[in-house]
């Protein structure tokens, strides 16, 4: 199967380079055709730049630039660039920061291997974590996410609706219209996980360690809040 690792950018200079070594050195543990689309908003610290540089280095990385409209609407051009242009069955969705680990990738894959559609990387299962450096406020805005979600939006059963490392088929992905889910910024991930979960997805949740980024600061707005 041909994947796709979708990973949106915004001032990730200091850790997309080490993440793609990270990333490849899985990929070679893996029997699937495994690539990588950057989808970076013209970062103003030259992260475009310097995956232009890394595409030397690796025949499966991919670049895509654009204006800055949000987190969303960097995952929906992304996500539509990977199902069109490169042909993928799978996508994942993961940040750059190393806040999801590049050794869950085949954890999440193998759950798609087994019969999955639609796997979610959660922190509220048994065995998952959220950063011990949380201060209180980001627990709260976190839990609260996943209780409106759950029950404004009616995902029952999901225990972490607000996760952004996932592994998806595209065949499930087809059966939506990406750009009518009119969402720009965070709240693109419930989104998506409710038109999956009315689009019939077999969802799976597995456990993982959500740790603190890596280098860089944080673009989570008061607004996505
Ligand atoms: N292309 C693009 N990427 C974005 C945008 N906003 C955030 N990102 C990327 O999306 C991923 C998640 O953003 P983060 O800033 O780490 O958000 P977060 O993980 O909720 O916040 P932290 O816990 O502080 O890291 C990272 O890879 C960011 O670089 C955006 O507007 N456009
Ligand atoms: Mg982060």
């Amino acid at each position: 199967m041909k994947v796709v690792i979708v990973i949106p950018t915004f001032n990730e200079f200091g850790n997309i380079q080490t993440l793609l070594a990270e990333l490849n050195n899985q990929f070679r543990l893996m029997k699937h055709d495994c690539h990588v689309l950057v989808v970076d908003d013209n970062s103003p610290d030259g992260t475009a730049a310097l995956v232009r540089v890394l595409k030397q280095r690796y025949d499966n990385l991919h670049l895509l630039t654009g204006e800055k409209n949000g987190l969303g609407a960097a995952y929906i051009r992304g996500m539509t660039y990977a199902m069109e242009t490169l042909q993928a069955d799978v996508l994942f969705e993961m940040d750059a920061d190393f806040s999801h680990k590049p050794e869950d990738v085949p954890r999440l894959m193998a759950e798609i291997d087994a019969g999955a559609d639609f796997v979610i990387g959660s922190r509220y299962v048994p065995g998952g974590t959220i950063p011990k450096e949380w201060a209180w406020h980001r627990k709260l805005n976190s839990w609260g996410g996943n209780a409106v979600a759950r029950n404004v939006a009616g995902i029952y059963g999901v225990r972490d609706c607000t996760a952004g490392f996932r592994a998806m088929r595209t065949s499930l992905l087809r059966k939506i219209n990406l750009s009518e889910l009119r969402v720009q910024g965070y709240a693109f991930q419930v989104a998506l996980l409710h038109a999956v979960k009315v689009a019939g997805a077999r969802i799976k949740e597995i456990p993982v360690e959500f740790v603190e980024r890596a280098e860089g600061e944080s673009k989570l707005g008061l607004h996505d809040i």
